[in-house]
């Protein structure tokens, strides 16, 4: 028996060991990013407790240090021995890779879905990590060290209410493996947290963030995801009052879905399956869509809202102006894709069509004056649908001698090979001569924005193709836009956005990155899109010259120049200012620049910027510029 014992616990510790050995292979990568998914996965575990329906309250708090502690009110962790390691099922749960998905099946569950490599994972990659049980009026307790190895058992080290059960996991990031950073970042544990509450109507969630400013925040929302849509239209005009609200179930997937209308002209889709976005949609997702569009033509048909003669409406026509949340609950989600977050489960498409059918025409029968507005607004874009049609037929009709006053701004490179070649879009004719003369003419491409960009959150397609500065774009990116468009034809992997690092600049790069969220979203998806970061300051001392990218590289370099040297300070305030040799040194060399990837991971915290970036309110707008001119450029990147 002793010797079973230590043949698992050396197991155990070459599982732990492989994880520290090739962290990216378990949470992705060590950047923050995946410093944040630690606090996920034991987070999964604590909302697994509430879709079985025993935790309604969910505690993270960032202590000082950066300690994070995630308490539920859940069942509290089964305390006995697990008979295969031997070990108590916390041991085993904490130290045996992936043990944690075999415990406990049937029911919905979000761990091991997208982050799913358990808390063993955590374990190893902390310095340190503690857990506590409170079940059965006493309280379990064991602790890890040094990525890991247990120090003592699982033991009792006191008593508690019968009544006061649940699981409490505290742990200290490895700043070993998180060589880059292992701070928590409050905004990041906001969002996903609150998001999570969203999804899970009733569920109590409080973030307590007890370094410098102590901030508490509850995120506890009745009405789950329709409150979701309210908060996401808050700075839009709804199209009818009451969110549309359709729920059930079928074969144990169960579906909820709410929806409202706004006067924009865009379509906020956002599906989820068992609390994790799926980014790159799937069955849930199409099987909604499907059924919005017969559903909507079907009831425009038999009410005479639209004519015999009408063409169909289409997906576009009537998912303009929508927002929607889609919520799936799987027992067994299969997620593919390039970045696994598609639902490939063949059956859900039919069972969600069938129940949002069902629950939508209920609807529309019960509200006429929604289902006419709803209705109307779907006509109005059918209509400008057909009006772009002619504007682009046009435009094609006026065909070369456009392209060729359209490259005129345009100072193309040699190589025509996508993979190798990179666009700057730079703000300004007098960047623009820099970029040009400090580029790479074989792979680099300099597009110039001149005149200012469409706000194309206000603006339908058919008015965005009318722009001088859109236009140049799409017919340099060569992946035309709307219906006719085609990554293939993609002409640059590197869409490289290059702005000045002040307001103007974060106003232009968010006009930018909207225009391309909105109509070229396959590009933001695809990883084409980039941001430069082009230096602050330019520091010259004696026959010496540095540049500081930031505040703290300034003072970096500013110390490690020798006492009562002369120095001097400039601060760039554009791109303009730099010859172009400096430009290609500091912004576009792919040697020396450092450039910022843009996704669309966050894209609803983007949307929700953008929505208050294009409000017609001068004044909040301009403040939220002002304030957040850097992490708009975080947000997005
Ligand atoms: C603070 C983070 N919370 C958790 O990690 C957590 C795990 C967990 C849990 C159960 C209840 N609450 C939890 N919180 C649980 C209990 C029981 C059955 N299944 C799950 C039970 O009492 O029968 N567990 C998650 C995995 C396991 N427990 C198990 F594998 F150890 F059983």
């Amino acid at each position: 028996m002793k010797n079973d014992y230590n043949d698992s616990a050396i197991q155990v510790l070459e599982g732990l060991e492989a994880v520290r050995k090739r962290p990216g292979m378990y949470i992705g990568t060590t950047s923050e990013r995946g410093l944040h998914h630690l606090v996920w996965e034991i987070v999964d575990n604590s909302v697994d407790e509430a879709l079985a329906g025993y935790c309604t309250e969910i505690q993270v708090t960032i202590e000082k240090g950066n300690i994070i502690k995630v308490r539920d009110n859940g069942r509290g962790m089964p305390t006995g021995i697990n008979e295969k390691t031997g070990l108590s099922t916390i041991e085993t749960i904490f130290t045996v890779l992936h043990a944690g998905g075999k415990f406990g099946g049937g029911g919905y569950k979000v761990s091991g879905g997208l982050h799913g490599v358990g808390a063993s994972v955590v374990n190893a990659l902390s310095d340190w990590l503690e857990v506590k049980v409170f079940r059965d009026g006493e309280i379990h307790f064991q602790r890890f060290e040094n990525g890991g190895k247990p120090v003592g058992k699982l033991e009792v080290i006191g008593e508690c209410d019968k009544n006061n059960t649940g699981t409490e996991v505290r742990f200290k990031a490895d700043p070993e493996i998180f060589k880059e950073t292992t701070l928590f970042n409050y905004e990041t544990l906001e969002q996903r947290l609150r998001e999570i509450a969203f999804l899970n109507k009733g569920l109590k969630i409080l973030l307590r963030d007890e370094r410098e400013d102590e901030h508490v925040a509850t995120y506890h929302y009745e009405g789950g995801i329709i409150e979701y849509v309210q908060m996401l239209n808050k700075n839009k005009t709804p199209l009818h009052e009451n969110v549309i609200y359709v729920e059930g179930t079928q074969d144990n997937i169960m579906l909820e879905v709410a929806m409202q209308y706004n006067d924009g002209y865009n379509s906020n889709i956002y599906s989820f399956t068992n609390n994790i976005h799926t980014v790159e949609g799937g069955t849930h997702e199409d099987g909604v869509k499907l059924a919005l569009t017969r559903v909507i033509n079907n009831y425009a048909r038999n009410n005479k809202l639209l004519k015999d003669s009408d063409e169909a409406l289409t997906g576009d026509d009537v998912r303009e102006g929508v927002t929607m949340i889609i919520s799936c609950k799987h027992p067994d989600p299969q997620f593919e894709g390039q970045t696994k977050t598609k639902l490939g489960n063949s059956e859900v498409r039919k069972i969600a069509s069938d129940l949002f059918q069902e629950g939508f025409e209920r609807f529309l029968m019960e509200n006429p004056t929604e289902a006419k507005m709803i209705v109307e607004k779907c006509n109005t874009a059918a209509h400008a649908r057909l009006a772009a049609k002619k504007a682009r037929e046009l435009t094609r009709r006026k065909g070369g001698l456009d392209i060729i006053h359209n490259m005129g701004k345009l100072t193309d490179c040699k190589s025509k090979d996508p993979s190798e070649c990179e666009i700057f879009i730079v703000e300004g004719d007098s960047a623009g001569g820099s970029a040009k003369d400090g580029r790479n003419f074989m792979t680099q491409a300099i597009l110039p924005l001149r005149g200012k960009i469409l706000n194309v959150e206000k603006a339908r397609l058919d008015r965005a193709l009318a722009n001088a500065e859109i236009q140049s774009m799409i017919t340099a990116f060569g992946t035309g836009i709307g219906d006719e468009f085609d990554i293939e034809k993609l002409r640059y992997h590197k869409i490289i956005i290059m702005t000045d690092a002040d307001v103007d600049g974060a106003h232009i790069r968010t006009l930018l990155l909207t225009l391309f969220y909105r109509f070229f979203r396959q590009v933001v998806e695809g990883g084409y899109v980039y941001a430069a970061t082009p230096p602050l300051y330019k520091v010259t001392y004696g026959k010496n010259q540095k540049l500081a990218m930031t505040d703290e590289e300034l003072q970096e370099i500013l110390e490690s120049i020798p006492e009562n040297t002369k120095k001097e300070i400039s601060r760039f305030k554009g791109l303009g200012e730099m010859d172009a040799i400096e430009l290609r040194e500091t912004t576009m060399s792919p040697e020396k620049r450092t450039l910022k990837q843009i996704t669309v991971e966050d894209a609803m915290a983007a949307d929700a910027a953008f929505d208050l970036l294009m409000s017609d309110n001068v004044e909040p707008r301009r403040d939220f510029i002002v304030e957040n001119a850097g992490y708009v450029v975080n947000l997005d990147v």
